[in-house]
This record gives C-alpha cells, structure tokens and sequence, in this order.
C-alpha cells in the first residue's frame, strides 16, 4: 500500500490530521513530543469513482455517490526540531520511521503559535517559513548520515575489479526506497570522482539530497488556518511548490459531527449541511469552520493526501474487474478494488499489483469501458477500467 508520512515540529497539528484522516483515537496535546511511538494506520485519497459513467453507483463502502475513497497508509511520528539528525529532541529514530514512506506531508503550525521547538508562544511570534526549510534540511542530513555510515563498505567494493558503483549504491539505498533508476538518475545529475574513495562530504551530501529528493517528496500543509494570519499562508504558499492550507482540528470536528449523524460531510467535501438540532456554541464553531472551508475549498486534511498521491507522486487509479461489462469480481461485487499506480503503469503493471501469481501469469487485457482488447503498452489513465486474463 502506499505509504503517506506525517513529519514536522512538534504541536503543529500532525497527530490531529492523523486522527481526523484515520478516526484512530491517539494522543493530542498543546505541548511538544506528544507523540512518542509512531502511529501507523489506514486513511484513503479520494477520487471521482468510475461508477458515475454508468447508471448506477457502486453501493461499496468505499464509494459515497461516487466519491472513491482509496486506501493509503498513514504513518504520524514525533516532532522533528533542528539538529535532529544528530539526536536532539527524540533524536533521529523517527527519521527512520519514514524510511518506507513515499511521499512526507510537512505539517507546519501557520499560525507561528509554536517556537522552533514546538513551544507554545503568541500567535505570529514565529515565522513558519523557518519550518518548511528546516525540515527538509533535517531529512537531507539524516540520509546524508546513513551515506556517511555506509561508505567505507562502498570504498571497500571498489577495489573489487568487478566493481560497478550504482549497483553499490542501490544496496546502500534501497532501504530508503530508492529505485535503480533513482540512482541512475541522481548520478546523471551529479558531478563526482570516478573512485569513491575521492568524494567528500560534499559529494555524500548532495547524493543523499538528491536521493531524498526523488524518494521521499514534500507537501507543505499550512496548518491551523484557522487561527493564521492570512499574510501567513502567503507567504507559505510561495515558500515551497506544493502547499496546502488546512484546518486538521476543523476536519477532525467534522468527521465527529458526521459521525454523529450532526452533520452531512464527506471527507474533502468544500462544504457540509447541518442536520440535526445543535446548540448556538456547536453552531457557531462549526460556521467558524465554514467560512475557513469558504476560503480554501475544504479543510485541507483530504485536499492535502490528493495533492501527494495525484499531483506530487503522479498516480493514477485503476480498477480490475472480472467481468468486463459488469464491472464486478466473481461474487458481483461493482468495481471492488482501487490499485495506485505511477502514471505510465500498464496492464502488466496492474496484474502485478493485483498479485504475483496474476502477473506472472499476465497473457493480456481488456478496457472494460470500451469492451475492447489494448496493447501491453497501454499507458492505463486516471479511472482506468481493466479485465486481466491471466493463466494463473
Ligand atoms: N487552532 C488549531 N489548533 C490545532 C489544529 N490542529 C491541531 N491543533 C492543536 O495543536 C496542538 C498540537 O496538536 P497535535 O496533533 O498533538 O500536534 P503534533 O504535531 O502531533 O505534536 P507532537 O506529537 O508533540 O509532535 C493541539 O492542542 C491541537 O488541538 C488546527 O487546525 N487549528
Ligand atoms: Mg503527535
């Protein structure tokens, strides 16, 4: 499954956004280090379910009216301050938390109501900005030290006649998810010494900010809109490519009141309908969390998955079915299952993420929305539709 990572100083909102996005009850305090162990658990993205091209909507737990909720693992740690690779705070061991996540949302207090060290102090003393940077640099430095700590085994391959420097790096690097052609890719950017015992720090360190870079990308969510100084969010919005503005305590109120039957809402919803009897206090916080809604089209707890997974990740989601005009598995189950693929997957791709066994035994596959059979190369699209035959 894919694997979203909650990182950041501490109070800034990431256990809270793990709460609303997975409905797990954790610990949320108004003081740093709240969280100690990690928490690992299910949320999903949302999408536009390919049941909206037919007449009737799938009825799956997963599809409201049409809403796709795919599922993804979330993963909340313990805040990160300055220095961190080199154990200040809780020290680096959260880092290694992240080292199967995919993609990192950056959650950062908006507000500047948190000092660099996620202490409570007025709203605005703190410039967010700092938070952003820091905590990239903090990742670069942590790989940078897994490198370091590993290169005199590379120096050591390399006097192996045999010896061949991206297959070095790869095993040094897999672990961190990086691909062999995340390593082809980072060595074509660089500029090194031929032999590693030449490189420097500064090689080491620009690899490692190059590898965390491409396998370990990060969203910006501007948290606590709701109490930031607009001039705030701006200037977060051009501090980083991706940013999204969020009220983590305004979804987590929400799911509740949805929950409850109070509210009609659905995750990544702009807006909601009040249903049942509340008093003047519940109603007026929950229109305090409207007008935030109003301004950044939602609370951007869903907003902010769908940006990592669809735009910062480029997946796509794809559906297999068995029945290539039902659009059902064995049991008659509508569009089943939802798989995440980087765009570009094809068919085999897909069989493989279905199962080993189907995609060894791939011999080919059908659009299900155009009755039709497509080539092995086929690039699958967003709400792609697929019946694989395979001999397994
Ligand atoms: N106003 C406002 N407060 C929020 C929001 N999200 C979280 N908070 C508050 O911020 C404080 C810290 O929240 P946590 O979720 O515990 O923060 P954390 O990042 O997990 O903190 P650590 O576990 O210590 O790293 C709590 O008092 C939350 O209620 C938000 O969107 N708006
Ligand atoms: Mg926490």
């Amino acid at each position: 499954m894919l694997s979203i990572a909650l990182a950041g100083k501490p109070n800034a909102g990431k256990s809270t956004f793990y709460k609303a996005a997975t409905m797990a009850d954790v610990d949320v305090g108004n003081y740093p280090f709240t969280t100690i162990d990690a928490n690992r658990g299910v949320s999903h993205v949302r999408t536009e379910c390919p049941c909206l091209d037919r007449e009737e909507r799938c009825g799956d737990d997963d599809c409201r009216d049409g809403k796709r909720y795919v599922p993804v693992e979330l993963i909340d740690v313990a805040g990160l301050v300055p220095g961190a690779h080199e154990g200040r705070g809780l020290g680096n061991q959260f880092l290694d938390e992240l080292t199967n996540a995919d993609v990192i949302l950056n959650v950062v207090d908006a507000s500047g109501g948190t000092n660099e060290e996620g202490e409570p102090v007025e709203v605005g003393e703190h410039d967010p900005v700092e938070d952003v940077d820091f905590v990239e640099t903090e990742m670069d430095l942590w790989l940078a030290s897994i490198v370091d700590r590993n290169w005199e085994s590379v120096e050591r391959q390399s006097r192996s006649p045999d010896f061949d420097l991206d297959e070095a790096l790869l095993d040094l690097l897999a672990g961190v998810g990086a691909s062999e052609l995340d390593v082809a890719r980072t060595l074509r950017e660089l500029d090194y010494p031929e032999d590693p015992i030449a490189w420097t720090d500064d090689h080491r360190e620009a690899l490692a900010r190059e590898i965390r870079q491409r396998t370990k990308p990060i969203v910006v969510v501007a948290n606590k809109a709701d109490v930031a100084p607009e001039d705030n969010v701006e200037r977060l919005r051009k501090a980083a490519e991706l940013v999204v503005p969020a009220t983590a305590d305004g979804e987590l109120a929400l799911r509740k009141a949805a929950e409850a039957g109070v509210v009609d809402y659905d995750p990544g919803d702009s807006d909601f309908e009040i249903l049942g009897d509340v008093s003047d206090q519940q109603r007026q916080g929950l229109n305090r969390i409207r007008e935030v809604m109003a301004e950044y089209g939602g609370t951007g707890v869903q907003q902010a998955m769908d940006a990592a997974v669809y735009d910062l990740l480029d997946h796509i989601t794809a559906y297999p079915v068995q029945n290539d005009t039902k659009w059902t598995d064995g049991q008659g189950n509508v569009l089943p299952d939802a798989h995440l693929l980087p765009r570009g997957s094809t068919p085999k791709d897909l069989a493989y993420a279905v199962h080993s066994d189907i995609g060894d035994g791939y011999t080919h596959a059908v659009d299900a929305r155009e009755n039709r059979r497509i080539s092995d190369e086929t690039e699958l699209e967003e709400g792609a539709v697929v019946k694989i035959i395979s001999e397994n």
